[in-house]
């Protein structure tokens, strides 16, 4: 990663479900059987690098240079950062989940992310959404949408199309992410603007200068016990920047990603970790970041535990911040809560 003077820490996110239409040959069906050395080819094309690896019975977990990229049976989950070229290596894991596999079909595929900080630093295909889109119709016959607001904090999304025989991801799944972000405070009558931060002190926790290994970073900052049972591969970065990924028993990842820099600050935080409400869990990780804002997104299938979830951001009230914008969506197989909050003026 470069952090000379600017870092779009805001990821694209992919994840990709993969199936077979019969029942026949199942026995190759793991995408854990691609090796090593193809995922290190993929990543090139993205123009990232794997530094770090752990695993579980159910998951691959690798820590990337950019960010992160999760393998399991039927499941693929990249998520980069920078001007990575994430949608350029498409075609090509595809081909290799061809080679290297007996799947046969793409179950359902999600695109999504944040607007950039700085979008006219992207290099093709993510130079804007429309760019990234007309790169995944080539490839799927997709959906494509905005929430929030098209002018100032948005969030993209690509869904593959459900046709008559869409059968979708037939398992309970979840997804909460959440970016954190700084606010912009407007001085009235002037065009002074002032950003508040995320937590300045806090975000030093993820520099050299206060700790010397990603281990310290992550006790210090508490992001151990945010989860509990959570098994971590943390990384630190020169001079800056904080990566980690989480795995639990039955398939459930964290990962969470921060760049500190108080110009351009930003932390990511996603999981598939099951729960009724994630009130609490959001709670914590806003004592543990204070960021001038976030956004959310929730994405819970019909079998999921979470289904209850997308019905209470309604109602759910962070203390000191305030709900600005709240998007409810309906999909085929998945519903889907879109929110952003802003901290209150005190
Ligand atoms: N990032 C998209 C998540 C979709 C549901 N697992």
């Amino acid at each position: 990663a470069n952090y000379c003077d600017f870092f779009e820490g805001t990821e694209k996110l992919l994840e990709i479900w993969f199936g077979r239409r019969t029942e026949s040959n199942t026995a190759n069906c793991d995408l854990r059987a691609i090796p090593r050395s193809t995922w290190e080819k993929i990543l090139k094309i993205v123009k990232c690098t794997i530094i770090s690896f752990k695993k579980n019975d159910y998951m691959d977990a690798y820590v990337l240079s950019e960010s992160s990229l999760f393998v399991a049976k039927n499941r693929i989950i990249l998520k980069t950062c920078g001007s990575t070229t994430l949608l350029l290596a498409v075609k090509p894991l595809i081909y290799v989940v061809r080679d290297n596999t007996d799947f046969d079909m793409v179950i359902d595929i999600f695109y999504s992310r944040k607007n950039f900080m700085r979008p006219e630093l992207q290099e093709k295909p993510h130079t804007s959404f429309e760019d990234e889109t007309e790169a995944l119709d080539e490839l799927f016959d997709g959906s494509a949408y905005c929430l929030g607001r098209i002018n100032r904090d948005c969030w993209y999304l690509y869904t593959l199309n459900p046709l008559e025989d869409f059968i979708g991801v037939q398992v309970p799944d979840q997804t909460l992410e959440i970016s954190f972000l700084a606010k912009a405070l407007y001085i009235l009558n002037s065009d002074y603007v002032i950003m508040q931060e995320l937590d300045p002190k806090i975000m030093k926790i993820f520099t050299k200068e206060v700790c010397s290994t990603a281990k310290e970073a992550t006790q210090k900052s508490g992001i151990d016990k945010l989860l509990p049972g959570v098994v971590i591969d943390d990384y630190l970065f020169e001079p800056c920047g904080y990566s980690m990924n989480g795995l639990f028993k039955g398939g459930y990842y964290v990962t969470i990603h921060i760049t500190p820099e108080p110009q351009y600050s930003y932390v990511s935080f996603e999981t598939n970790y099951p729960q009724e409400s994630y009130s609490d869990l959001i709670f914590r990780l806003l004592k543990l970041f204070c960021p001038g804002k976030f956004i959310m997104t929730l994405f819970a299938n019909k079998l999921s535990v979470a289904a209850i979830s997308n019905c209470l951001y309604h109602k759910v009230d962070f203390r000191g911040f305030n709900r600005k914008e709240l998007q409810f969506s309906h999909f085929k197989n998945y519903d889907l809560t879109y929110a952003l909050f802003a901290k209150a003026p005190s």
